[in-house]
């Protein structure tokens, strides 16, 4: 791939080849959303690339304008599954619906695409099913084994298909959650599950939703991992190019609303749901095929940035003090988009250990146990973790009895509990 200054143009579809874009946002140059730095005197040296998205007219697949060599975002990586209430509940649904819908017995081979620490695996293998994962993080993939999910320490491609298929045999189930949309090249990826999957083999993947993402004004959740953002459509039309043939989909509400999404062979033994083309009815009524879905959109973004921005900067012209709740990667697209750095949030409190001590990357915001928070007083969290709300503000009732509130960035800024 020629890579210029380790990122590329995005000119042909990803999904149907065409080169006709609707121009939808741009956020400028900003640093990698993961890229948590160590606490520098002189950051001058932080890498930046372009960010913003473009629609496709032909296939509606909303797409990034740049790609980042995948080798810079992923052979060291920052990010650790949650395994918060809500996320253990959430990959106990994702084992349940295989076993049911799809009768993936116990002793079925289970193959994760972009399995991170193993958490989902594990939950398989809790199933009794026989488990592989693969990952690029060298880091991440430590964690995964320690833990006794064997992982094979690399991109998932034709290439790497044709080892599951040598050593580990044909895959019941193929899983991919919270990674097709990180997938530049989904003719390999795609190409390699078609050759991996039997007759009665399942395909599963789990995509931010671009329903939701535009319904809800998610506008942080695009930065340089998030290449696509899908509709059932489009991905019907990217799964037919390529033997594939989707079987079936459930909207689920985890991270901002999602995709859980099945397809198998062309030809396999699954019929297909018609919760398929209903949702891809829904879509149709929703606007996804109109250019002013996508202009609303941009013009939604304009507004909550400038809304959010008035909002933290009142607050601290009154002497208030704010705090970021949580330091996650759509957290830096939300600060940095925003112009909001270190002049209002104090530092951001986050539970995971690697994140903890760093700066968040473009704001150099610091990043702090959440023990440490506890031993502060401030007045505002801004939720940054927006899409743990629920579970978050069940946990800091002591804050919020104390007259502690949260910032909400989503649908539009607001304050919970609302003032009085
Ligand atoms: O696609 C991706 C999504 C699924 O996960 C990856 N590219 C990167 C990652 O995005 P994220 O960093 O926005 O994920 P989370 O899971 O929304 O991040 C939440 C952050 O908040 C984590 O760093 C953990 C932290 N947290 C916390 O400090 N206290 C989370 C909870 C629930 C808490 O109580
Ligand atoms: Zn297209």
């Amino acid at each position: 791939m020629n890579w210029t200054n380790n990122a590329r143009q995005v000119t042909t579809c990803r999904v149907c080849g065409e080169q006709d874009w609707q121009p939808v946002v741009s956020f400028g140059d900003l640093p990698l959303a993961g890229s948590f730095l160590e606490p520098a005197q002189s950051y001058e040296n932080e890498p930046r690339y372009p960010l913003g998205v473009v629609c496709c007219r032909s296939c509606r697949l909303m797409s990034l304008t740049h790609v980042v060599d995948p080798a810079i975002l992923y052979r060291t990586y920052p990010y650790s599954k949650s395994d918060s209430e809500m996320m253990k509940k959430h990959m106990q649904h994702v084992v349940e619906v295989c076993q049911e819908r799809f009768a993936v017995q116990p002793g079925s081979f289970v193959l994760e695409i972009g399995s991170n620490t193993g958490s989902q695996l594990k939950a398989f293998q809790k199933a009794s099913m026989r488990t592989l994962g693969i990952d690029p993080a060298v880091n991440i993939v430590e964690v995964a084994r320690q833990r006794g999910v064997e992982t094979l320490p690399d991109f998932f491609s034709v290439e790497t298909a044709a080892t599951v298929a040598a050593e580990y045999g044909t895959p019941r189930l193929i899983l991919g959650r919270h990674v097709f949309a990180h997938i530049d090249d989904v003719t390999s990826v795609l190409e390699g599950v078609r050759r991996l999957l039997g007759p009665e083999s399942v395909f599963a993947i789990e995509v931010p939703y671009v329903v939701d993402m535009l319904e809800h004004n998610e506008f942080d959740t695009i930065y340089h991992e998030h290449l696509s953002y899908f509709g059932v459509g489009t991905l019907v039309t990217l799964f037919e190019r390529h033997g594939l043939r989707v079987i079936d989909a459930e909207r689920l509400p985890v991270h901002g609303g999602s995709i859980l999404l099945f397809a198998g062979l062309r030809d396999g033994a699954w019929p297909t749901s018609p919760v398929v083309d209903e949702l891809i009815e829904q879509e149709r009524k929703f606007g996804l095929d109109d250019d002013a879905t996508y202009e609303r959109f941009a013009e939604s973004i304009e507004r909550i940035r400038g809304e959010l921005v008035a909002l933290v900067r009142g607050l601290r012209g009154e002497g208030k003090r704010i705090v970021g709740y949580g330091a996650p990667a759509k957290g830096n697209t939300l600060l940095n988009a925003c112009g909001l750095g270190i002049d209002e949030i104090e530092f951001c409190s986050d539970t995971t250990e690697f994140k903890q001590g760093k700066v968040l990357p473009g704001t150099h915001i610091p990043v702090c146990s959440p023990q440490y928070a506890a031993t502060r007083e401030f007045d505002y969290y801004l939720l940054l973790a927006w899409n743990y709300g629920e579970e978050i503000l069940g946990k800091e009732k002591a804050f919020l009895g104390k007259g502690g509130r949260f910032i909400l960035p989503h649908p539009t800024p607001s304050i919970v509990p609302c003032e009085p």
